[in-house]
């Protein structure tokens, strides 16, 4: 039999790539000195393609490849594949669900209690010298204040569970209520954030959600409140974001997720109340490995003939 071949948009950890070239003839779209050359030199036998939940997989790449059966997303955002496209051509699509949940809402604790009190500023401090020389500045508290989270899937529910040990009031925004959820359904996001002190952002990404994070709901959300997003950089109106830290008409921001990653807008990087991580939510040795093996498993489960463990498409 003809070696499976693969196509991958972006880097695995190493013993994910020693699997899967153990397994298939691995394509390196994203070493490629010409993307394009090499997609129009090994097109034609691509029969998977391997992402990650922010690379995706677009309907033109897709197009360029006539063999094309899976795609294995490392990553549990299908935002950025073109389901709509995969699905009218019959290609099928996998994701990494479950696994991530536990570290995607840990980071989105560390980032609340990141930005609410100080933690890197105050290793500055300290690193610096300034203690015992001046005051280190009082923080905000978190524990018994009022937490909206916008987004109630596994993984909103996996902070919920988080904010509630803290002794915090929740109530959440979704497309729907969830009977499931033991807190508040709030149907309208700005009397949300009017509510909250801090508002946890864990919705898709995609079009259904892009920018809901705009400036009337920072402006809501008020100058002691603090923006924490772990979902995808399009959920958040950027530019007013940016504009809000700066006028500190929020107080504070944490951010795992941006738009153009990694390049990110630089203004970020000079703003003192926001906190950044590299897209890294789900960045735990234990939690990679877990979806490594997941995206595996869908592509042997799928060349074998056998049902997807997580299909998506
Ligand atoms: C990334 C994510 O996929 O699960 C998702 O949707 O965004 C992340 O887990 C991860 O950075 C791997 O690319």
């Amino acid at each position: 039999m003809p070696e499976v071949e693969i196509l991958m948009t972006g880097a695995y950890p190493a013993w994910d790539m020693f699997d899967l070239e153990a397994k298939y003839r691995v394509h390196r779209l994203w070493e490629a000195a010409d993307r394009q050359e090499l997609i129009a030199s090994v097109g034609k036998d691509i029969r998977a393609i391997a992402t990650r939940g922010e690379l995706g997989a677009s309907a033109d790449l897709m197009k360029q490849l006539p063999k094309l059966e899976i795609i294995s997303c490392y990553g549990v955002g299908t935002d950025a594949i073109d389901l709509a496209y995969a699905r009218a051509n019959g290609i099928r699509v996998t994701n990494t669900p479950d696994v991530l949940t536990e570290d995607v809402a840990d980071i989105a604790i560390g980032l609340l209690l990141a930005t609410a009190r100080q933690i890197p500023q105050a290793d500055v401090f300290v690193r610096s010298g300034q203690w015992g020389n001046i005051p280190m500045p009082l923080v905000t508290r978190v524990s018994g204040k009022k937490v909206g989270i916008v987004g109630m899937g596994r993984i909103g529910k996996a902070i919920a569970r988080r904010i509630a040990a803290f002794g915090c009031d929740i109530s959440y925004f979704a497309r729907h209520e969830d009977k499931d959820a033991a807190y508040t359904y709030e149907p309208d996001l700005i009397v949300l954030a009017d509510w909250a002190d801090f508002l946890i952002v864990i919705v898709p990404g995609g079009g259904a959600t892009m920018k809901m994070i705009n400036a009337p709901v920072l402006q809501a959300l008020g100058p002691n409140g603090i923006l924490i997003n772990v979902s995808r950089g399009t959920t958040v109106d950027e530019e007013a974001l940016i504009t809000a830290l700066q006028n500190r008409a929020i107080r504070a921001a944490g951010l795992d997720v941006f738009l153009n990653e990694p390049r990110i807008d630089a203004r970020f990087l000079t703003l003192p109340n926001a906190v950044l991580q590299p897209h890294h939510g789900s960045g735990t040795i234990e939690t990679r490995k877990a979806m490594g093996q997941l995206v595996r498993d869908n592509l042997a489960a799928h060349f074998a003939g056998r049902a997807l463990p997580t299909p998506v498409v």
